[in-house]
């Protein structure tokens, strides 16, 4: 245990994580569904690596007015948010063949908050990150840091429709999963899935959390949904920037500066680098282990279709009227 003098080790300050977080994990609802074993903490479902970084941050981590956090429900296009924002706010720095989304996983370039800098830690160096700090994050809104609420800081949410998360959400759970345990069918991981079990799920409640704050404060919290990003990017792209503070000139615009962007970014181009075809992320210090190309698969709206039956679609859609209709929410998609 540490005194106060002394700062810290790294192995101290995970054994103290660890035994203090043991009690908690053992209180909270489990279930070995998806292959994993998922703790429920605050309402939503969690693997146990990202909710012990979830609970370090909501304990230590400090906001800073400009810091930016982009905030996804897992599957719903984190991976496409992150190197468009990489590339908005890093846009004339690098020559084009050493931009580092080339060469680098966009997780790499936007690590999680809960899982990259505070998995073990209770004060992971932030400062050298520079400035504006950029981060992002899987966790419900209610279960954010009080100074992230509290502060300006502002967010990017990112939606997308439940039918899509769900079928992005099976095949990578099924690509993840050990070698030892046999595929989750699609049945199965779809009862869970409406029953709100799922990775930070219930789905509902994720979206819900992050619209009541952006109809709450606009100028913090951005909501933004897949589908209206496929069908306008242009348009999305330039809010984006406005949003994050470095709106594009009329000369980048006719330069062809935002063309560029979305080039770089598109799933046909980072699909297809060396890196995101063979590379391997790691998050929270090799406690995760993700093969770059299981981030890749179809990136198109509606692909959901091609695998749920009318019933599966009527009852998704059902919850989601239910959950989302009265507060003015729902999904551009008709399949
Ligand atoms: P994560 O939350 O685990 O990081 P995330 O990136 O949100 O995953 O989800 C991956 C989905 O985004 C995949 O969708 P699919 O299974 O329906 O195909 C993936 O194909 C899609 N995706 C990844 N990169 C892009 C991109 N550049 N443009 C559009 N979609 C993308």
């Amino acid at each position: 245990m540490a005194t106060s003098q002394t700062p810290p080790t790294p192995q101290e300050e995970k054994e103290e994580l660890s035994h203090g977080c043991k009690e908690l994990l053992s209180s909270l609802p489990t279930t070995n569904s998806w292959q994993h074993r998922l703790y429920q903490y605050q309402g939503f479902w969690y693997s146990e690596g990202f909710l012990l970084g979830t609970i370090a941050c909501q304990r230590h981590f400090q906001a800073h007015d400009n810091d930016l956090l982009l905030a996804t429900i897992p599957k719903a296009g984190t991976t496409w948010l992150k190197a468009l924002a990489f590339a908005i706010m890093n846009r004339g720095c690098y020559p084009y063949p050493q931009h580092p989304l080339l060469s680098n996983n966009p997780h790499k370039l936007v690590p999680f908050l809960e899982m990259d800098y505070y998995t073990n830690k209770q004060t992971p160096d932030l400062e050298c990150i520079g400035s504006p700090r950029f981060f992002s994050t899987h966790a419900p809104y209610t279960s954010l840091p009080q100074s992230i609420k509290d502060s300006n800081c502002r967010i990017i949410y990112l939606c997308r429709n439940p039918r899509d998360v769900f079928i992005s959400l099976w095949h990578f759970s099924n690509k993840m999963r050990p070698e030892t345990q046999s595929p989750i069918s699609l049945e199965d991981a779809f009862d869970l899935f409406c029953a709100g079990i799922s990775w930070r799920g219930p789905f509902w409640d994720h979206v819900l959390g992050y619209w009541k704050a952006s109809l709450k404060s606009s100028e913090k919290v951005m909501f933004l949904n897949y589908e209206n990003l496929k069908r306008e990017p242009l348009v999305l792209l330039k809010r984006l920037a406005e949003f994050i503070g470095c709106p594009f000139t009329t000369e980048e615009d006719r330069e062809g500066v935002l063309h560029d962007i979305l080039r770089l970014c598109s799933f046909e181009n980072l699909s297809n680098l060396d890196v995101n075809k063979t590379g391997k992320t790691h998050m929270g210090k090799d406690q995760y282990k993700f093969e770059n190309t299981h981030f890749f698969r179809r990136g198109e709206v509606g692909d959901s279709s091609n695998y749920l039956t009318t019933q599966m679609i009527e009852r998704l859609d059902r919850i989601t009227e239910e959950k989302l209709k009265c507060y003015g929410l729902t999904f551009p998609i008709s399949i």
